[in-house]
């Protein structure tokens, strides 16, 4: 079965509503769509982004500059792609868009290596489970009024999520300790609540807030600090009872591998289009079993769900419906937990005519 053709197009679309986090304002995203065509005539999807549709036209040609590496080649010799591309890339850097360019093929190498199998990609992968424990990601922003977070982590709750995220990122911490205060008393002592700072504090201020937050059980106090600054990070994890969470910025194994060997959080969340894909994602989620830290995914929950029902260390789905409009199928919830699709692939299919009518719309 060898790759005959690469098909890439960006498309913009909406979100349901402009959010903020401490990274900014967010109101739309630029997605890359891709399509890989095999002999045999199996289609492997995949997609990557950007936000806010800023420079998707660098990353969807940075996709295209890696149809050479793939054309006519063994669309099963995903690893022997993987690594010719890494090498290819060394110029330009092992980090950042290139990365993300590995992984829009890594991934839709990976779709069709299992549709042509007729397996979901999780048993391709070795199959560890099922389902996998979600939570709730897509609200508790930080343009949310007090009254409006409990409103809504209340809901999500009645939705039957047993695991909520919500955002931290004002300038003053008593704000943010009301705000979290203010959700767990919405949701109670028994659902989980994750917060996210999204890399907007310094050590001293995340040592600082975190313990502020000891009382209020947070299941984990995630990107503290800015992703380069994993020594720093090595220190809050250590000065915090609340497990750290962090990864979702880091690249590929080395990047894992320096966050493993500094201890610089206890739970890796790595994130497909900037892992490096499919196949780095595994290798980061083995390399991480080997230190019995446990994983959880970073968006994309229509795909990260078969990468985590792989591993057996995985303890959590980031459910983010930003691209779920763009599929015919919908991922299914069952007591708290994410139903890992039976059906070969991603188990979840682009929706042509839908994206078509989506991208006119502009949502
Ligand atoms: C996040 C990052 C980037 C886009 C959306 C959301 C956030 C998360 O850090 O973990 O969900
Ligand atoms: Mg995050």
């Amino acid at each position: 079965m060898k790759v005959v053709k690469l098909e890439t197009r960006p498309i913009e679309i909406a979100l349901q509503e402009p959010i903020i986090s401490a990274l900014g304002p967010i109101s739309t995203c630029g997605v890359v769509l891709v399509r890989l065509y095999t002999s045999d005539g199996v289609v492997g999807e995949n997609l990557v982004f950007t936000l806010n549709n800023r420079r998707t036209g660098v990353l969807h040609r940075m996709v295209d500059e890696l149809a050479d590496l793939v054309m006519g080649q063994d669309a099963g010799h995903i690893a022997g792609f993987w690594s010719r591309a890494w090498k290819d890339l060394n110029f330009f850097g092992q980090k950042g868009i290139p990365v993300m360019g590995i992984s829009a093929i890594d991934g839709a190498l990976w779709d069709a290596a299992a549709k042509s199998a007729g397996l979901p990609l999780y048993r391709m992968l070795g199959g560890a489970q099922d389902r996998v424990p979600v939570y709730h990601s897509g609200g508790l922003w930080l343009h949310r009024s007090v009254d409006e977070l409990a409103r809504d982590a209340q809901q999500m709750v009645e939705q039957g999520f047993q695991a909520v995220k919500m955002r931290l990122g004002s300038p003053d911490p008593a704000v943010d300790v009301q705000r979290v205060r203010a959700v767990r008393e919405a949701i109670g002592p028994h659902i989980k609540l994750m917060a996210d700072a999204n890399q907007g504090l310094n050590e001293a201020q995340a040592i600082r807030l975190g313990r502020m937050l000891e009382e209020y059980q947070l299941a984990w106090f995630e990107e503290p600090l800015p992703a380069w600054d994993l020594e720093g990070l090595a220190r809050v994890a250590a000065a915090l009872d609340t497990p750290i969470a962090s990864g979702e910025t880091e690249y590929a194994r080395y990047g894992f591998r320096r966050m493993i060997e500094l201890r610089s959080a206890d739970v890796l969340m790595p994130d497909l289009q900037r892992a490096g894909g499919v196949s780095e994602f595994m290798r980061v989620g083995h390399m991480a079993a080997a230190y019995d830290i446990p994983v959880s995914s970073h968006l994309f929950p229509e795909m990260s769900i078969q990468v985590l029902g792989a591993l057996s260390n995985a303890i959590f789905l980031e459910y983010m419906p930003w691209f779920s409009d763009l599929y015919q199928e919908r991922l299914e919830f069952e007591d708290g937990m994410a139903i890992v699709p039976q059906r070969p692939g991603w188990g979840f299919t682009f929706d042509l005519d839908r994206i078509a009518h989506l991208e006119k719309r502009g949502r």
